[in-house]
């Protein structure tokens, strides 16, 4: 039987490292000739995605639902493209996924179970590494950005909803990483997780929340 790419999610919050993480992992497996696809939510490069940049830049508003439901649009109109990558063999590292639209809207008030129900069915990852960082430890990097969201007090009520959510999922399938130590030690560990799906999977890929 053929095997199939693995589906690898990097979340975490913001001043995790997040990005460099996935970059670096990206340049591993391609050192180990593994065929691999990066992608990043939100992927603001699509008309859904110009919607989005614009409300996290705050230059439009938007309900609360409403971005919810955008941000998951863009999720989904990429999410047929994902599976064909995977299924043929590419693996898939994606920054962000529908864990981070559920933390974050949650964040805001909106109820838990009507977060999640827009990505229900959505390919699930074989993996999500989630870089964990408390928000002192954040503030010694310099703190957050200027986009919405980057405020101390979002992301303390986001790290507790990423937590809740974890909870949800076997270790095997959900692995809380220490993001605060140096990133060559915090590559270490990712790389740790993500070395064993590298060898190709036979499972079909699942389906998130179902
Ligand atoms: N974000 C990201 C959400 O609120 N919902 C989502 O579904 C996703 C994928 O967008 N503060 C938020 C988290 C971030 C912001 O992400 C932009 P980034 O990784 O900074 O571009």
């Amino acid at each position: 039987m053929a095997k199939r790419g693995a589906f690898i999610v990097i979340e975490g919050l913001d001043r995790s490292g997040k990005t460099t993480q996935v970059t670096t992992l990206q340049a591993r497996l391609e050192t180990e000739g593994i065929p691999v696809k990066l992608f990043k939510f939100p992927d603001r490069t699509t008309a859904v995605g110009n919607m989005i940049d614009s409300y996290l830049r705050s230059q439009s508003e938007l309900d609360d639902r409403a971005i919810h439901l955008l941000f998951s649009a863009n999720r989904w109109e990429l999410a047929t493209t994902i599976e064909a990558l995977v299924s043929q063999g590419t693996t898939v590292v994606c920054d962000r996924y529908a864990f981070s639209g559920v933390a974050f809207s949650a964040a805001k008030g909106l109820p838990l179970d009507w977060c999640r129900s827009p990505d229900v069915s959505l390919p699930a990852p074989d993996v999500t590494l989630f870089l964990d960082i408390t928000p002192e430890k954040a503030r010694e990097r310099g703190g957050y950005g200027e986009e919405r969201y980057e405020k101390e007090e979002m992301q303390r009520k986001v790290r507790d909803i990423f937590r809740d959510i974890s909870s949800e999922f076997d270790k095997g399938t959900w692995v809380t990483i220490d993001a605060g130590r140096e990133r060559e030690d915090v590559a270490v560990d990712v790389w740790k997780c993500a070395r064993p799906l590298t060898s190709g999977l036979t499972s079909p890929v699942q389906r998130l929340w179902e």
